[in-house]
């Protein structure tokens, strides 16, 4: 399909309808697709790549839903499964920080580069898990208190929307009270996890048990409205087709009309092995892009495009800063839930390993904290 009036719309500021989303989809020119995003993404954040330096906690891997698609969730009791206590996050989180044992010898195996420097300045702890069938609100209102007091400088962005309605049917807490009762104790933003795909006949293959993308939505729409930023994410590349992902960022886009309460959108790669997806396959290169260009182009209202170069690789994740993604997340450290399902890449980047990836994308490297603000070191 030529693109020619979509792309007249682009260049003049227009806003593109989801048929213009899904015939870009259909595209083959995919250095067009490239070259209108990337436009955009420049004419909003300028030839900025953003990178953070973070890692990332998964206190536990024991869930309750067991989604067809995740190979990281375990039952209670079956191998492999993980529970970590409060003080072992904090010894954990305390390594990592200061460069201590077990920091070294994993970043030590999994990156190119060693960390060599003693003290790792984290701007951001990321916490996602399972839904745990023993554990109360309390474990995880402890979980940011101890944290915010033993590293009060550390931004928390914590739970997807799929944790906190878990919390609170736990807790028998309204969604806004769990949510207000979390920012007090010090979480301070939400990531986009749990979104998947919004389709309702898609969702049911997927994740039974989960949350409906209905309710996702209102989540997000109740801590936007109680001053917690959130991301949103979108996983592809299982069961759905091209429509299911413009329903998907519709939605979205919608919200955030609404809102204004999301950051950033990451579109998330889906990794198949160890998954109960039948048949499924990994991603290929040209949908990794095309995907991130696509949702540059139609969530106009969205300032950030993650290219979280945990699920794209390095390489994609490079390339993808020149289609219309303008953030590769960060450090991260240990990286579970990808890996379970067999990602490639590694499971951690040092800020030199990003700020390469970055200048040889042609861009200009900027570590930002948790609201994009530029970091001064
Ligand atoms: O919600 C699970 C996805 C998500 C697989 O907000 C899988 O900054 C691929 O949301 N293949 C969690 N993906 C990760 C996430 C995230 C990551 C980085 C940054 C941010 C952010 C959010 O991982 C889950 C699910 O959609 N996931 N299994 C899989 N087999
Ligand atoms: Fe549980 Fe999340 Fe994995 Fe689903 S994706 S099984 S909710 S940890």
């Amino acid at each position: 399909m030529p693109l020619t009036p979509i792309e007249k719309k682009i260049l003049s500021g227009k806003r593109i309808t989801p048929d213009d989303a899904l015939a870009l989809f259909h595209s083959d020119d995919i250095h067009t697709l490239g070259r209108l995003a990337n436009h955009v993404a420049v004419s909003k954040n300028g030839n900025n790549a953003y990178f953070i330096q973070n890692h990332h906690i998964n206190p536990t891997n024991i869930c309750v839903n067991r989604c067809t698609f995740c190979a990281f969730s375990r039952s209670k009791g079956e191998k492999g499964a993980h529970a970590l206590r409060i003080p072992e996050i904090i010894k954990k989180l305390r390594e990592q920080s200061t460069g201590g044992r077990s920091q070294g010898s994993d970043i030590g195996k999994k990156t190119r580069f060693p960390i060599t420097h003693a003290k790792l300045p984290f701007m951001e702890v990321h916490i996602v898990g399972g839904l745990h069938p023993d554990w109360s609100l309390n474990y995880y209102l402890e979980l940011i208190r101890k944290i915010k007091k033993t590293f009060p400088g550390l931004h928390i962005k914590a739970f997807t929307a799929v944790e906190i309605d878990y919390f609170s049917k736990i807790s028998g807490l309204s969604i806004k009270e769990t949510l207000l009762a979390l920012k007090e104790a010090g979480l301070e933003t939400m990531p986009g996890g749990g979104a998947e795909i919004f389709n309702r006949r898609i969702r049911s293959r997927l994740c039974p048990e989960k949350i409906s993308g209905k309710k996702w939505l209102q989540i997000m729409e109740t801590a936007h409205s109680v001053g917690i930023k959130t991301n949103a994410t979108m996983l592809y590349g299982h069961i759905e087709h091209y429509r299911h992902r413009v329903e998907h960022m519709l939605q979205l886009r919608d919200l955030q009309d609404k809102t204004g309460g999301f950051q950033a959108f990451i579109p998330l790669a889906f990794h198949p092995l160890n998954t109960k997806i039948e048949g499924a396959k990994y991603t290929s290169g040209i949908d990794d892009l095309k995907t991130v260009a696509v949702s540059r182009l139609f969530l106009d209202n969205i300032t950030h495009i993650k290219a979280y170069w945990i699920m794209l690789g390095e390489k994609i994740a490079q390339v993808a800063l020149t289609f219309g993604a303008d953030d590769l997340d960060g450090t991260i450290i240990e990286e579970k839930i990808s890996h379970a399902a067999g990602a490639l890449s590694g499971t951690a980047l040092t800020k030199s390993e990003l700020m390469h990836l970055i200048q040889k994308a042609g861009k200009v490297p900027v570590e930002r904290d948790s609201f994009y603000q530029p970091v001064q070191r």
